[in-house]
């Protein structure tokens, strides 16, 4: 049978007239419209010289062409590679030379680093237009999936490293279509639904969990191509789904319309990608009427637990693994268990189909991560209840979650330590009323020398993300430290006062 995840998706969709992407101001795409698009750029990437197995790199804004991009690399048997739009030269330039993919898609003005490297290139504006399509507009419509077996890579996605290198998570045909099957069955999701989908799609929320969703359920898509509050809030009235990170959510709350009648026709709120705090979904539920169900998942292993659907959802935690998962907390530094037992503290480790084969070209990374009898290393702290529901309490890893987004300080730290005059640094992350977290900077100078942060924040965002440059800079005369010389930095969350304005 052809695993190719694509041909799985097809044989759900909604009939050929059905709208699957609900385009603001009224543009309608069918199920027929995304089969079409989709196979003619499946026949120009074959026509472009691309095999079975070449990466598609694409550092898009969220269009119903981009979407059509990822959907005609699954059924060319390639393999997707979004990137975030965000990323500036030096990061895509990391990206590519290690994906090595054989095209690339770009914004306008944003193919420069793909072709400086000699990837080829077209481009596709925020509205979906540009050389791609019209390259695509005279091929046929009908493209045959490739035939794929399950374990062959449909995508790879990449996550920052505690090193400061990002790893690129190597999911599979099966890894997608599990989790999919999974989670659209759970979920509740039918034909008659109507998602909400205000998420990025260069990760694994917006791109996979929710479209996936929709699409195996034939349902349709309120397609939005980014999230802003009060454009969510006039069409949550249309929506019967919506999922989302725990900042929509704040953000949604701070609007005055949000209230049960806007809900009228919802049935399901979803939150996952960073902790939503119990004040959150509290005040969700007083001015709506709906208990968020929070998920938890990860880009390596896409969704590992979810709240029930009709069940108790309990506020503050992530739920019980989902059926297929297997779940357990072991012991901090212990390498292969035990298990721990319930009430137990310990790091989250998870087992199943979900669970991506590895890191792109980085066999010592997966050796690192993944015990020898095949359990992935989360990082996550948490336990297990009486009920088996998880309870995340904290990380191992030194990870920031800002806005939905991960930040990993050593990579910031590393550019902060490039700067004129800095010693050393430590980055951290502060509560944030709006973020969650907020990345915040100690530098300690050299000696004499004098820091001008105010540059410096203009520098980095020339090299970074702008969500990963810090908010702010802290000037320190020296980084408390333990007695192993190892920066303690905890003690720097002590003495930093968290912001209490939004
Ligand atoms: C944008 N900025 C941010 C963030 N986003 N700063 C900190 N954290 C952020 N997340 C900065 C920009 O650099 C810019 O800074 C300024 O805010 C305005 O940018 P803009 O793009 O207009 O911001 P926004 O539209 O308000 O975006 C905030 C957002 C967005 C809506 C929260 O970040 C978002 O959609 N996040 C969701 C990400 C997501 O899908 N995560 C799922 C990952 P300046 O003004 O200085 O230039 S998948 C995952 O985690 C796992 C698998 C899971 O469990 O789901
Ligand atoms: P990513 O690398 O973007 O896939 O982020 C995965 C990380 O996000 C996990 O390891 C968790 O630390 C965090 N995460 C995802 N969902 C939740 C949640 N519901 N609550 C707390 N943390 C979460």
């Amino acid at each position: 049978m052809n695993a190719n995840l694509y041909a799985r998706l097809r044989a759900h969709f909604g009939p050929d007239d059905k709208p699957c992407l609900i385009l603001p101001g009224g543009g309608i795409w069918t199920y027929g419209d995304l089969d079409r698009a989709s196979a003619r750029l499946a026949n120009l990437l074959v026509a472009q010289g691309l095999k079975p197995g070449d990466r598609v790199a694409a550092q898009l804004e969220k269009s119903a062409q981009g979407f059509a991009l990822y959907l005609a690399t699954l059924r060319a048997g390639m393999v997707f590679l979004p990137l975030n739009p965000a990323y500036r030269p030096d990061e895509l330039a990391y990206f590519l030379g290690d994906a090595t993919p054989g095209l690339f898609v770009g914004r306008p003005g944003g193919t420069a680093v793909a072709a400086g490297n000699a990837i080829p290139c077209f481009e596709l504006d925020d509205h979906g237009r540009g050389a791609l399509v019209d390259a695509a507009a005279g091929q046929d419509e009908h493209f045959e999936p490739v035939a794929r077996a399950a374990d062959d890579l449909a995508a790879i996605l990449y996550t920052s490293g505690t090193t400061g290198r990002s790893k690129g998570a190597m999911l599979s045909h099966r890894n997608l279509a599990v989790n999919a099957t999974t989670l659209c069955s759970l979920w509740g999701f039918s034909a008659d639904d109507v998602l909400l989908h205000a998420l990025p799609i260069f990760h694994v929320h917006g791109l996979f969990i929710a479209s996936h969703c929709a699409l195996l359920a034939g349902a349709s898509m309120l397609w939005a191509p980014r999230f802003d509050a009060a454009t969510v809030l006039a069409w949550l009235p249309e929506a019967s789904v919506f999922m989302g990170v725990p900042t929509y959510y704040t953000r949604l709350l701070a609007e005055p319309g949000l209230d049960a009648a806007a809900c009228r026709r919802m049935r399901l709120f979803i939150s996952g990608s960073a902790p939503l705090l119990p004040e959150t979904a509290q005040r969700f539920r007083q001015r709506t009427g709906h208990t968020i169900l929070e998920r938890y998942g990860m880009t390596e292993t896409g969704m590992l637990t979810s709240n029930p659907l009709h069940g108790e959802r309990r506020i503050g935690s992530v739920g019980p693994a989902l059926p297929g998962v297997a779940l357990r907390i072991v012991a901090e530094g212990s390498e292969d268990g035990p298990a721990l037992a319930p009430g137990e503290i310990g790091t989250v480790e998870v087992k199943g189909e979900n669970v991506c084969r590895g890191y792109w070209r980085m066999p010592e990374k997966t050796a690192t991560d993944w015990t020898a009898d095949g359990w992935f290393r989360t990082g996550d702290i948490g336990w297990l209840d009486a009920d088996a529901y998880l309870h995340l309490s904290g990380r191992a890893k030194d990870l920031i979650i800002s806005g939905g987004l991960n930040v990993y300080p050593k990579e910031i730290e590393l550019a902060l330590d490039e700067l004129p005059g800095v010693l050393e640094s430590a980055v951290i992350g502060l509560p944030h009323p709006d973020f969650g977290e907020e990345v915040v900077a100690v530098v300690v100078a050299e000696p004499e020398a004098h820091l001008d942060t105010d540059a410096f924040l203009r520098t980095l965002k020339t090299r970074l993300a702008g969500y990963k440059v810090p908010k702010r800079i802290v000037i320190a005369q020296e980084l408390p430290r333990n007695t192993m010389g190892k920066v303690q930095k905890n003690r720097l969350r002590e003495t930093l006062q968290p912001r209490t304005g939004g």
